[in-house]
């Protein structure tokens, strides 16, 4: 079905995703008890899989998502960005892709079924967030680039952490893991698909800022393939927000499909944990919604544990966790549970600029202005099909502001505590450095792209980052505080910023949470 050469073991990882996902979506005399479960499919969830399935440990998997594997009746399993469908988005009557309009026209977004689709928009008062929802979490919507933070950064936001066996052993055993890879030289600077990016480059420059080639879990072979019309298409078709159907190593090709290669995992989809409970014995139950992809309820189970690892990232494992708290489900649990939260100073911005017909989705490129402006600046393309004179940025900024999740005991669900004004550090940052590059090229802000007259979209993020701090709700491993044999093993470990893109980040962290936990806390 995925377009591009699968590894005999790559192939029965793909096998067995699949084939552990028919038993699960058709079993009825289920396992209600298992040795560990890991809540989400994730970067972290996916990590603990792993390590926990190659340790002979029974481990179950809870995912609210679909497995996305099944091709629709247009023969694809994921729908296309310009003409997107009920896969586009989680239960939304409307899709809600970043970019709202696009040549001054309201064309981007679309009305749609309401459907278990695989990119969420969670809105709070003041910020808004995106999410994957699926076997492999935000690794099926996002844009693969796979960077590892600058070390004095990490350091600065995650002291307690031995940053040398982090450097030396546990990133590169992350971007081993997830292949990441890195675009050729050659095709980078000749191919009209990255024509947006070296332009975006050169002006970078005209204003004196560098750039880095960004690696990416984008298979480059593949795309390369695309591009010369020998695969079929999917980066240079514009997929990216709503999935890729070709070339990309999500989660489910990577980590996942090893997992389930151990033979001791099994993932259950369309499975939404609602509630924690610890028992007197000590094990854990949990609550869970089994649901159609249409939302209809088919049974609430309960599914107890001895270990449990929280990977639903920083907005499902906080309400997991805050949503206990306030119900007296876990006594003990710190008052630290839903502070630290932060967007990673997420700014997007547009600016005129030449870029092309022909971009492709996955970027390869960031402005680095960190050390001067503390401003990373991914150049995104726009996958429109057509010249839209627009250049796009998504920056990362330093942020020292953030917000706390409180638990709602009326919707049953939790608030953030996030005001609109917290994010002035990061447009005045990204302003310095834009302000500069409109200057030297004699280019202007676009204030079409976010609705009009907006120059700083600062009121999404696609970086959701803390709630469940490394060293504050959990020691310094991701135990969790006043609990035992609970564990958080996601996003929601850092603190709000950590100066890149953060999945290489979170997978690294995780590898060396689980590297303790299965050494010391499980009799294996
Ligand atoms: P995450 O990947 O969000 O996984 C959590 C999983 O848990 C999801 O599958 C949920 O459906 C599931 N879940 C949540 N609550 C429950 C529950 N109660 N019961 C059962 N399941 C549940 O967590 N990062 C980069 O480094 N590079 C990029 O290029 C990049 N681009 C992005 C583009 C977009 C559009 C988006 C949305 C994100 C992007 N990110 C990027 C961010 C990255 O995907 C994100 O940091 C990680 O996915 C977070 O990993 P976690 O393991 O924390």
């Amino acid at each position: 079905m995925r377009g591009f050469q699968v590894s005999r073991r790559r192939f029965l990882g793909m096998t067995a995703l699949a084939a552990g996902m028919t038993t699960i979506g058709t079993a009825r005399a289920e396992t209600d008890f298992a040795e560990a479960v890991v809540i989400g499919t994730g970067y972290g969830a996916a990590v603990a899989a792993l390590r926990l399935g190659e340790r002979g440990i029974r481990t179950t998997m809870l995912e609210m998502g679909q497995l996305w594997d099944q091709p629709g009746p247009d023969g694809k399993v994921f729908c296309p960005m310009l003409n997107p469908d009920r896969r586009a988005m989680w239960f939304k009557d409307r899709t809600e892709a970043p970019l709202e309009t696009l040549l001054g026209l309201p064309i981007v977004n679309r009305p749609i079924q309401r459907y278990a689709g695989v990119l969420d928009k969670v809105h709070f008062s003041e910020m808004s967030v995106y999410l994957g929802r699926g076997v492999g979490g935000g690794s099926l919507v996002n844009g693969g680039m796979a960077v590892t933070p600058k070390r004095e950064y990490f350091e600065e936001v995650l002291p307690e952490v031995d940053s040398g066996e982090m450097y030396d052993r546990f990133f590169p055993l992350a971007n081993k893991t997830l292949r990441v890879n890195t675009i050729r030289g050659a095709f980078l600077e000749s191919t009209s698909w990255y024509q947006y990016a070296r332009t975006a480059r050169r002006q970078a420059a005209n204003a004196g800022y560098g750039t880095q080639v960004i690696p990416n879990v984008y298979d480059f072979a593949h795309m390369e393939g695309e591009a010369r019309g020998t695969k079929p298409k999917s980066a240079l078709a514009g997929e990216v927000i709503y999935g890729n159907n070709h070339g990309k190593m999500s989660l489910d090709k990577t980590y996942l499909a090893d997992a389930l290669n151990t033979g001791n995992v099994t993932i259950k989809t369309l499975h939404h944990v609602k509630r924690i409970r610890r028992q007197p014995d000590g094990t854990y139950v949990l609550t869970v919604e089994h649901r159609d992809p249409f939302g209809k309820l088919l049974s609430t189970k309960e599914i107890g544990c001895r270990h449990l690892f929280l990977g639903a990232g920083s907005l499902g494992t906080t309400e997991l966790l805050l949503r206990a708290r306030e119900n007296g489900d876990l006594p003990g649990l710190s008052d630290e549970i839903g502070r630290g939260w932060g967007p990673n100073g997420n700014v997007m911005t547009a600016r005129t600029m030449i870029g092309g017909f022909q971009q492709s989705g996955m970027p390869v490129l960031a402005i680095d202005a960190w050390r001067d402006r503390s401003v990373f600046a991914e150049i995104a393309p726009v996958p429109a099909g057509v010249e839209t004179l627009a250049s796009l940025y998504l920056a990362i900024t330093k942020n020292p502001e953030r917000g706390t999740f409180h638990y709602d005991r009326g919707t049953d669900g939790i608030t953030l505590d996030w005001r609109r004004e917290q994010m002035e550090p990061s447009v005045r940052a990204v302003r310095g450095v834009f302000d500069e590059i409109n200057r030297t090229n004699l280019s202007t802000y676009r204030a079409d792209l976010f609705g009009i007259g907006k120059v700083f979209s600062d009121d999404f993020t696609y970086h959701p980052l803390g709630g469940c701090l490394l060293g504050r709700a959990t020691d310094a491993y991701g135990r969790v505080r006043g609990q035992k044999n609970l564990y958080v093993t996601d996003g929601s470990l850092i603190p709000g910023s950590i100066g890149a893109n953060p999945f290489v980040t979170i997978t690294a962290l995780a590898e060396r949470n689980l590297s303790r936990i299965t050494a010391t806390d499980l009799n294996h």
